[in-house]
């Protein structure tokens, strides 16, 4: 069976909908995710803190199917200050969001998205510890197997990937406000298809995702090609200071900085795009200091270091070649704390 995807004229348009490569996960595992949704009246669904947009865009593109499907469906995700990045308000599907004090305190059925560990929930961590289910969708190697059912496949090159599985599988069509949801996750997650995870099954999945019509040339823009002014400002001040030493480049980005132009710090996110460019450093680091004064810390390998290890020992966790951790230290002690830790790994 295809999937019932139209082209911008609206001509129905038949692709494959086998992924090219076999999913690892077990058959039986997938027929009991829809056993627990097709008994549950109410679904509430989560994804990582400070969403990225393959959490959010794997989110709500569930969240749409299984609102079709006539199941109430609440989405969240546990951040204090609870907002849609800027970034992604261009998502279809955010009337389905809820901030986390309007979420149901012991959920039926919960999924969650995209994290890799139960604290990566935030707040919603009580309300996924009283959850009478909790199905884990994700695609971190460092997934510890947490809830009562995984779906989980650390190969996959985004957690979208196996959204876009359990669309088909509850039955769901592919329209353009899913497909948007889950190619944001895919070209997030990607780079925009330049990163190692990139297989056949990653452009075979873009090719259904395109075909319904999408605007890939304005979800671009608004993932990558735009920033406030500040942003201009504050990326000169992290320039500015940026570091290099021996196969490692890194700088930090303060309160302060972000404080003379009222920057947000999501706003932060692409400032290690440009900073692991350099041809002289096999991993960098960009410190960026929260709204609480803990600093965020960003890392990129260019694959001989597994930063994924070497944050996991500092408490984070991620990928082999993109990772991140918190440090409630100061920027010395934290970059002092990371080049031990680097050194182990190297
Ligand atoms: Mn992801």
């Amino acid at each position: 069976m295809t999937p019932d995807v139209r082209d911008r004229a609206g001509r129905p348009h038949h692709v494959d909908r086998r992924p090219a490569e076999s999913c690892p996960i077990p058959d039986a595992q997938w027929e009991r995710a829809l056993e627990l949704i097709g008994r549950a009246d109410e679904v509430a669904l989560a994804c990582h803190v400070t969403p990225d947009g393959d959490a959010l865009g794997s989110m709500l593109a569930v969240a749409f199917t299984l609102r079709r499907m006539g199941k109430r469906v609440v989405a969240s995700f546990g951040d204090r200050h609870f907002a849609v990045p800027r970034l992604l308000r261009f998502l279809p599907g955010q009337d389905m969001l809820v901030a986390p004090e309007d979420y149901p305190a012991a959920p039926e059925l919960m999924i969650v998205f995209d994290a890799s560990t139960f604290e990566r929930l935030g707040l919603l961590c009580s309300n996924a510890a009283t959850a009478r289910e909790v199905i884990v969708v994700d695609h971190h190697p460092s997934n510890g197997g947490f809830g009562t059912l995984g779906l989980i496949d650390a190969k996959a090159a985004a957690t979208a990937m196996l959204a876009e599985q359990l669309v088909y599988r509850l039955g769901g069509r592919l329209d353009r406000d899913i497909a948007t949801c889950l190619y944001a996750g895919l070209v997030t997650d990607t780079g925009s298809f330049r990163h190692s995870s990139v297989t056949p099954a990653v452009h075979q999945m873009a090719a259904r995702l395109v075909a319904t019509g999408l605007r890939t040339d304005e979800i671009a823009r608004e993932l990558w090609d735009r920033s406030p002014f500040g942003y201009l400002k504050v990326l000169a001040a992290a320039l500015g200071r940026v570091t290099l030493e021996d196969g490692l480049v890194w700088t930090y980005v303060t309160r302060v900085d972000r404080a003379a132009y009222g920057l947000p710090y999501a706003e932060l996110e692409g400032i290690i795009d440009i900073v692991r460019r350099t041809d002289e450093a096999e991993v960098a680091v960009v410190l960026k200091e929260d709204d609480q004064g803990d600093w965020q810390v960003s890392t990129r390998s260019k694959g001989r270091v597994d930063v994924g290890s070497v944050c996991a020992a500092l408490g984070g966790g991620g990928h082999h070649n993109a990772a991140g951790y918190t440090s409630h230290d100061s920027v010395e002690e934290t970059m002092a704390k990371f080049r031990r830790e680097l050194r182990k790994a190297s």
